[in-house]
């Protein structure tokens, strides 16, 4: 919802205050949050790096996995981040761990949780978005209007970023005439700064359908009947039109 970026851009204003603020006494605020990570979508069975974006994380040296044995974690760094300019803070994170992290084939989504530690205390639990039995299709630029729109096949779920302000992602897929499909925008419910705002399209480039946020979520949700055989196009922009290297999501395509 555009409306949130006037207030979330105000707590952003405080930041330089607050960090003054933490240096000179011990913030009992200081435990860490971890809001996301980068790469969204992780994956079982195959080592990988990721970060994990958040606020208070570069004091880290520890990071606990819940909810699954066997997953192989090594901590490799942390760092504070620039937040970009006027972006809001509390949602993009102002730093970061980086681990290797190594699941096994199998791992189901929703079963494996990060918490990272400091000496202040324990983050939250992160529910790491994993990959399910989906194709699993890598975005591709320049995918930022109809003529260039990525062509994929249902069902599949894309990996993709919005890669910078006003990115806009496009794909487009064949279907059949009274085809129930799904669409669904896997974002902000794992703390990505993405909000998503979907809208489909026939052949003729004509509106079908959009959503922005159901559900109480940021992340939209639609489903569409195909009025007639042919193409069918699938757009995806940030609803306030922000965008960086970190703002992942996964686009989830299929047949009802
Ligand atoms: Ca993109
Ligand atoms: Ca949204």
């Amino acid at each position: 919802m555009r409306r949130f970026l006037c207030l979330l851009i105000l707590p952003f204003a405080f930041l330089s205050t607050l960090s003054s603020q933490e240096k000179k006494q011990p913030d009992p605020k200081g435990a860490p949050k971890v809001l996301y990570a980068v790469p969204l979508v992780a994956k079982s069975g195959e080592k990988q790096k990721l970060a994990l974006r958040g606020k208070n994380l570069a004091s880290v040296k520890e990071v606990k996995v819940t909810g699954i044995d066997g997953v192989k974690l090594k901590v490799l760094g942390a760092k504070a981040v620039a937040v970009p300019n006027n972006y809001p803070g509390d949602r993009v994170g102002d730093s970061e761990v980086e681990v290797e992290l190594e699941m096994p084939k199998g791992a189901k989504p929703g079963e494996v949780k990060l918490t990272a530690a400091n000496a202040a205390g324990d983050s939250n639990a992160y529910t790491l978005l994993v990959r399910d039995e989906l194709p699993a299709v890598a975005e591709k630029e320049d995918n930022g209007g109809f003529d260039t729109a990525q062509a994929v096949s249902l069902p599949c779920a894309v990996e993709g970023l919005s890669k910078s302000e006003k990115d806009v992602d496009v794909f487009k897929f064949e279907g059949k005439k009274g085809a129930k499909i799904r669409i669904e925008v896997q974002a902000a419910r794992f703390g990505s700064p993405v909000d998503g705002f979907l809208t489909v399209f026939d052949a003729d480039r004509k509106v079908l359908d959009s959503a922005d946020d159901v559900n109480g979520s940021a992340d939209p949700v639609l489903t569409a009947v195909l009025p007639r055989d042919g193409t069918y196009f699938i757009s995806l922009i940030d609803a306030h039109d922000l965008g960086g290297a970190n703002f992942g999501y996964r686009l989830v395509v299929k047949t009802e």
